[in-house]
Order: C-alpha cells, then structure tokens, then sequence
C-alpha cells in the first residue's frame, strides 16, 4: 500500500505542505526583522534630527557668541551716523520677564518721611530686638550672646558679616567689658557704622555734561530714583536731562517722561525695542549741544543672570565713553532692599561685569530687611551713595553713615 503511487503523492503533498509553512515562517521572520530594522532606523533617524550632540551644542554656542561680537563691532557705526538704529532683532520674545509699570499711580501726591520713619521696620524688626537683649540686663551672658548672634544671623546682615562683627566683639572687648550691656552696645554700634563707611570722594560734577549711568533689575526703582535724583540736581542749581535708555519695557518711556514733566527736566526717548546705547548717545549729544550738567540715563532690568542684559550694559558704558572721554562717571547700581541677601549677589555681578561706582538702596521704608546695607557695604566695598525711604521725591536721601546709624539705633 505504501508504494501505491496514490499514498506516495498524498505523502509528498503532505511533505511539502509542512515545508511550504516552515519556509514561510522562516520568510515571514526575516521579514519583520527586516522591517523592525528599517522602522529602528526611521526613528533614530527623526530623533537625531531634534538633538545635538555636544559638539555641536560648543558649535552652535561658539556661532552665538561669534554673532554677538558682530553685533557688538557693528554698534557704534549707526550711531556715529546720528541716525536711530532700530535694533529690533534684540527680539522681544526673548526677554520674557516684564512686569508692567503702572504709569497712573505716579500720579499720586505722596508725604516725605523722615528718615526714622523712613527705617522704622528695620529698626522694629533688627535694632529692637538687639535693644531688647542690651536693655534686658545690665551685664551680658553668655545666652546674651547667642542671642545677639541669632539677630544678626536673621537681620539679612549676611553671614560673613555678622560674625565679623561677633569676632570683633570678642576680640576687642575684655571679659569685663563684655558683661556690660551699654559697652557692647555702644561697641557693636560704632563697628556697623565703621563698615558702612566706605572710602569714597564725593560726587562734585567736575565733568560736564556729567554722565550717570544707573542700572539694577526690573522693578527695583531705577525710573524713580532717576526721577528723584534730576529734582535733587536741579534743587542744586544744576541743568539736567533724561535718557530714556530703557527702550525694552512697554511704558517705560512714558514713565520717565512723567518724570520729566513733574521735574521740568527734559527727556530723550527713542523707540520702543531701539537700541538703548543711541538713545543714550543721542542724549549725551544734546546735553553737549545744550551746555547741560548732568545727563542721567535709564537702563533696561530684564534679569541679570542673562549674558544678553550685561552685554547691552557693557556696550552703553562703551557708547557713553565714545560720546563723551571717561563717561560715564558714575554708574549706580539700584537695589530694592526687600530682597535682602540677594541683593549682595546682585552687587557682585553688575560690579563683576560693569565695575559700578556706587549703590543706590531702595525701599528701605517697606522692608525689615534694612540690615543688609550693613552687608552690602562689607562685602563690596562701594559707597551707598543714596537711599531711597518711600516714593515722595523728597524720599531718595544722601546716605550719610553716621545719620543712618544713629536714626536705626534710635529708640
Ligand atoms: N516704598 C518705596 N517704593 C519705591 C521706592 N523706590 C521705588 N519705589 C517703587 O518701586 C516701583 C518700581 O519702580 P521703578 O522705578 O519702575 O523700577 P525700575 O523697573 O527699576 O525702573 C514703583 O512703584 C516705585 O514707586 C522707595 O524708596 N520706596
Ligand atoms: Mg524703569
């Protein structure tokens, strides 16, 4: 039966049908890995697309900074031409904190304060406190002491400073003296005003037209102080004029302009989203034509921590230094007290990159933080110039070392 012809080709049938399934499970397993293969490299393909190697992170970021030394090479050449360069290409996407000025609230008469008043939440919240521990008892402990030290720490003095002005205390009083209370007192009070006295001439306008440069972060008080300090000028006899070199925040012009008219001082504006550096020469050059003292230019805030807002700075330092040899002769850093410690970090980065000549500290009337002009002034050793003590012009005081001291210990 099994020769029959019949059963053979049932049999080959047979045989041939499982070789035909094996052959096609083999076909249809290369075949998907063949497409598994192409799909992997599709996908690698795509993504390679989307990312950057190291290398070529170091070439793009080397083709940016080559583009920005361009872009800085070329600054001078439209505003040697005299014209307005319109350096829109600074994009405005690019430079996302804004924080909108409220141009209707300058509007508001406001009553000077004087300058206890002006600093009573740091006295409340820093010399009370110290006060409390001297005034406790008549000799000091050792939880005295502490006590002391805790205040310090807790004051936004810094760090740093507060122990500098532990050690000072342990090192310069005797075991005697440092059990009485009025002698540790009167020892700490002097050593706060020593730090906060730094070695500066002061500013006599000698050049003319005297350039001021005046930067700091968004929302610290620059527009206000310039405001404030064109009506102190102008209150010594002096002609001044604005630049209204912050031309990246809507309103911005129209917030110095405000000043301008409140303090009969006129302003230079460009256009919104110029090039602040020919605002700034522009208005130098009108100050030359008009035998003006004193110009004082507004600067852009966006956030320090961007290479871009130092390298405008840098280039409008330049700019003013093409206008006028030496300009600008001052550049005052603007800080908002509020912010305390970072406050000092700020310092250090607009010194670092602008070596500025002096600080402005604002908002001390809204602040407990006062104690960081102490730190500020030890660790940068550059003069607070002026203070600013509420939003009346009359508010933006000299900083006078002794005065501030005694006005904060006061009771
Ligand atoms: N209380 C108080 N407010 C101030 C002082 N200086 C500025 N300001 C306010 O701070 C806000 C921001 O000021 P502005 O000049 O626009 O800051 P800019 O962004 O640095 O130009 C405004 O509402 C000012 O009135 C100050 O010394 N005390
Ligand atoms: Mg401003």
């Amino acid at each position: 039966m099994l020769n029959s012809p019949f059963v053979q080709g049932e049999a080959l049938i047979k045989l041939s049908g499982i070789g035909d399934i094996i052959f096609l499970i083999i076909l249809g397993g290369f075949a998907l890995l063949i497409m598994l293969a192409l799909y992997k490299k599709l996908v690698s393909k795509k993504r390679s697309k989307y990312e950057v190697t190291p290398s070529q992170k170091e070439e793009s970021l080397n083709e940016a900074v080559i583009e920005k030394q361009e872009e800085l090479d070329e600054e001078t050449i439209s505003i040697e031409g005299g014209e307005e360069s319109g350096d829109k290409e600074a994009s405005h996407e690019e430079r996302p904190e804004v924080i909108p000025i409220k141009v209707e609230e300058l509007a508001k008469p406001i009553q000077p304060k004087t300058l206890k008043e002006g600093l009573k939440k740091t006295h409340d919240g820093f010399i009370s406190r110290l006060n409390r521990i001297f005034f406790s008892s008549k000799s000091i402990t050792k939880q005295n002491i502490d006590a002391i030290e805790e205040v310090l720490f807790t004051s936004d003095v810094g760090v740093k400073t507060s122990q500098r002005l532990l050690d000072f205390l342990s090192d310069t009083l005797s075991k005697k003296e440092l059990e009485d209370s009025s002698k540790v007192r009167e020892a700490l009070k002097q050593k706060i005003k020593e730090m906060i006295k730094i070695d500066a001439p002061p500013i006599i306008f000698d050049k003319k037209p005297y350039i001021i440069m005046v930067v700091g972060v968004n929302g610290v008080g620059k527009t206000t102080t310039i405001g404030k300090l064109g009506s102190k000028y102008k209150a010594l006899g002096k002609t001044v004029l604005f630049a209204a070199g912050d031309t990246f925040r809507a309103a911005a012009s129209e917030q110095i302009e405000i000043w301008g008219e409140r303090t009969g001082i006129q302003v230079v504006s460009g256009q919104e989203g110029g090039d602040p550096a020919a605002v700034i020469y522009d208005a130098i050059s009108a100050a030359k034509a008009k035998n003006i003292d004193i110009v004082i230019a507004d600067t852009a805030g966006r956030l320090h921590t961007k290479l871009p807002l130092m390298e405008e700075l840098k280039k409008v330092k330049r700019v003013c230094n093409k206008a006028v040899e030496g300009a600008p002769h001052e550049i005052f850093l603007v800080l908002d007290a509020n912010t305390g410690q970072n406050a000092i970090s700020q310092a250090r980065e607009f010194n670092e990159a602008l070596n500025i000549t002096g600080i402005i500290l604002t908002k001390l009337d809204g602040t407990a933080k006062g104690g960081v002009v102490i730190g500020i002034c030890d660790e940068l050793k550059k003069p607070i110039r002026y203070i600013g003590i509420g939003e009346s012009v009359e508010d933006l005081r000299d900083f006078d070392p002794d005065e501030f001291v005694e006005a904060l210990f006061e009771q």
